[in-house]
C-alpha cells in the first residue's frame, strides 16, 4: 500500500518545504497543513504566550547558552540513531512521525539536537523549537508543539563534582524557603538503573542536582500565580520514565486543578550520546518540556488551537514579560457529524484520519473521537466509525459551513484511501 497517495491527491514528483525541494517517495507523508505551519516561528515572538514563556525559562538558566532557530528538517538519524533509539522503536513509524521522504523528516523532540549542540562545545544550553508528531485530535494534542531542551555536563573530575555539590546546596536552599510540596523518589533503581560506564556516587550527584534544577524551574515559573494551585502549596511529583537516551530517567508532573500534568521528561544523558559528541570525559543531565502544555496551565489557555491563533481577541491579551490569566471569547456551539467506512487496509491508522481531517477541514475541527469499531466475522473486514466535532475558535460555524468542511472529508477520504463510505 503506497503512503505517497494517503497524504496528497497531487501527483507532484516533488514536495517544497522552507523553500526546498525533495524528491517524493514511498515514505512521504508530510500534509500541506504542517508545511504551513513549519515558519510560524511563535516561540520568537515577544508578546506571544509561548514568547513570554520561553523568555521566563531562559531568565532562570542565565548562564546557559539559548538556542531557538534550528531548522525543523532533520535526518532519522538525528532525530533517532544519535539518541540511540533501536531500529525497531515506534517513534520512527510512519503512523507517529511526519517524513518529507526516507533521507528526511520534521524532528519529533528537541532531543534531536543534542548530539551538534554538546560537539560545538556548548556545556550548559537551552534549545527552544517548534515539534511534530502524528498524534489523535483533541484540546490539548496537536500535531505541530513546542519543546525547550535543556543540558548540562560537567567533566568528570573530582574538582567538578565538587562544583556540583555546591550549586544543589544552593538550590536546595533556596526550595527549602519556599512554599512548594515534592513527591520525589530514589534518584537510581532496580528499574531505573546507573549506567554500566558511570560511577554510581557520581551519577547520583548528577540526578540530585537535575531534579533539584528543575524543582526551582517549576518554583520560578507556578511559584507565584495563584490560578495554578488556588492558594495551594505548588506540588510536584516525580515519577520513573524510560528514555532510549537517558539512565536514570524521570518525569515530572504538576498538580493542576485536581489532576497530574505531565510536563517534561529528563534524565541522566546516555553517555554514548557524549560519545558521539566528542565530550567522552564528561557526565550530565538533560531534560525536554512541553511549552503549551505550562502555558495552558500559566495562562489559562483552555485550547492548545489557541496558540495557532491570528485573532486579535487572543493576540491582544498579552505582552513582553507578562503572565496574565486569558479571557475566553465566547465559545460557539459544537456540530458533530459522523463517519463510517471499512478500513482500506490493516495498516490503516487512526492518525491517518486525523491527519487527513486537519488537511481538509484545519483548526475548524475541535476533536476527533473513534466511536465504533467493527470486523465481520466472515469476511474479516474492519470498519470505523469517527464523530468529527466541527467548532471554531472565532466564530460560529454555519451547517452548511460544516458539512462542506465534512464533504471535502468525504471525498478526500474517497480519493486517497479509495475506501468505500458506509
Ligand atoms: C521527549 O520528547 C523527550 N525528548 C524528553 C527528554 C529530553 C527526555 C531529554 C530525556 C532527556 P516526551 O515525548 O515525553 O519526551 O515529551 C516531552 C514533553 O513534551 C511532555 O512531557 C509534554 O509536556 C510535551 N508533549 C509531548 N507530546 C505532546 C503533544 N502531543 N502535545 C503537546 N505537548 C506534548
Ligand atoms: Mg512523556
Amino acid at each position: 500500500y503506497c503512503r505517497a497517495l494517503a497524504t496528497s491527491s497531487n501527483s507532484a514528483s516533488h514536495v517544497s518545504v522552507l523553500g526546498h525541494d525533495y524528491p517524493r517517495d514511498s515514505h512521504t507523508n508530510i500534509t500541506s497543513a504542517i508545511i504551513h505551519k513549519l515558519n510560524k516561528r511563535l516561540h520568537l515572538q515577544p508578546s506571544h504566550p509561548l514568547g513570554i514563556l520561553r523568555t521566563l525559562i531562559e531568565s532562570h538558566f542565565p548562564k546557559f547558552s539559548a538556542f531557538s532557530d534550528m531548522s525543523p528538517v532533520v535526518t532519522p538519524a538525528r532525530n533517532f540513531d544519535d539518541l540511540s533509539f533501536p531500529a525497531d522503536h515506534p517513534g520512527r513509524a510512519l503512523t507517529d512521525s511526519y517524513y518529507i521522504n526516507k533521507e528526511y523528516m520534521l524532528r519529533t523532540h528537541t532531543s534531536a539536537h543534542e548530539v551538534e549542540t554538546f560537539k560545538k562545545g556548548h556545556r550548559e544550553w537551552l534549545l527552544t523549537a517548534d515539534v511534530y508528531r502524528r498524534d489523535e485530535i483533541d484540546a490539548s494534542h496537536y500535531p505541530a508543539f513546542h519543546q525547550v531542551e535543556g543540558a548540562r555536563i560537567f567533566h568528570d573530575t573530582p574538582n567538578s563534582m565538587k562544583e556540583i555539590e555546591e550549586d544543589s546546596t544552593r538550590l536546595s536552599a533556596y526550595l527549602a524557603s519556599s512554599n512548594i510540596v515534592i513527591e520525589d523518589i530514589p534518584h537510581i533503581s532496580a528499574t531505573n538503573p546507573v549506567q554500566p560506564s558511570h560511577d554510581s556516587v557520581k551519577a547520583e550527584l548528577i540526578a540530585k542536582n537535575l531534579k533539584l534544577s528543575l524543582n526551582s524551574l517549576m518554583l520560578h515559573l507556578f511559584g507565584g500565580h495563584a490560578n495554578v494551585n488556588e492558594g495551594e502549596p505548588l506540588r510536584v511529583r516525580w515519577i520513573e520514565a524510560y528514555f532510549p537516551f537517558t539512565s536514570p530517567s524521570f518525569e515530572v508532573e504538576v498538580m493542576f486543578h485536581g489532576k497530574w500534568l505531565e510536563i517534561l521528561g529528563c534524565g541522566v544523558v546516555l553517555q554514548s550520546t557524549l560519545d558521539r559528541a566528542n565530550v567522552p570525559d564528561s557526565i550530565g543531565w538533560a531534560f525536554g518540556l512541553g511549552l503549551e502544555r505550562i502555558a495552558m496551565i500559566l495562562f489559562g489557555i483552555p485550547d492548545i488551537r489557541l496558540f495557532w491563533s491570528k485573532d486579535p481577541r487572543f493576540l491582544e491579551q498579552f505582552a513582553p514579560g507578562t503572565i496574565n490569566t486569558f479571557k475566553p471569547f465566547s465559545k460557539h456551539p459544537p456540530c458533530y457529524k459522523d463517519i463510517s467506512f471499512w478500513l482500506p487496509s490493516a495498516t490503516f491508522h487512526e492518525n491517518d484520519f486525523c491527519d487527513l481531517v486537519r488537511d481538509a477541514a484545519g483548526d475548524s475541527v475541535e476533536d476527533v473521537k473513534l466511536i465504533d469499531s467493527f470486523t465481520h466475522p466472515k469476511t474479516n473486514r474492519t470498519s470505523h466509525c469517527y464523530r468529527v466535532n466541527y467548532r471554531s475558535m472565532d466564530r460560529s460555524l454555519t451547517n452548511e459551513e460544516a458539512n462542506a468542511y465534512h464533504d471535502r472529508v468525504i471525498s478526500e477520504l474517497k480519493q486517497n484511501f479509495g475506501v468505500e463510505i458506509r
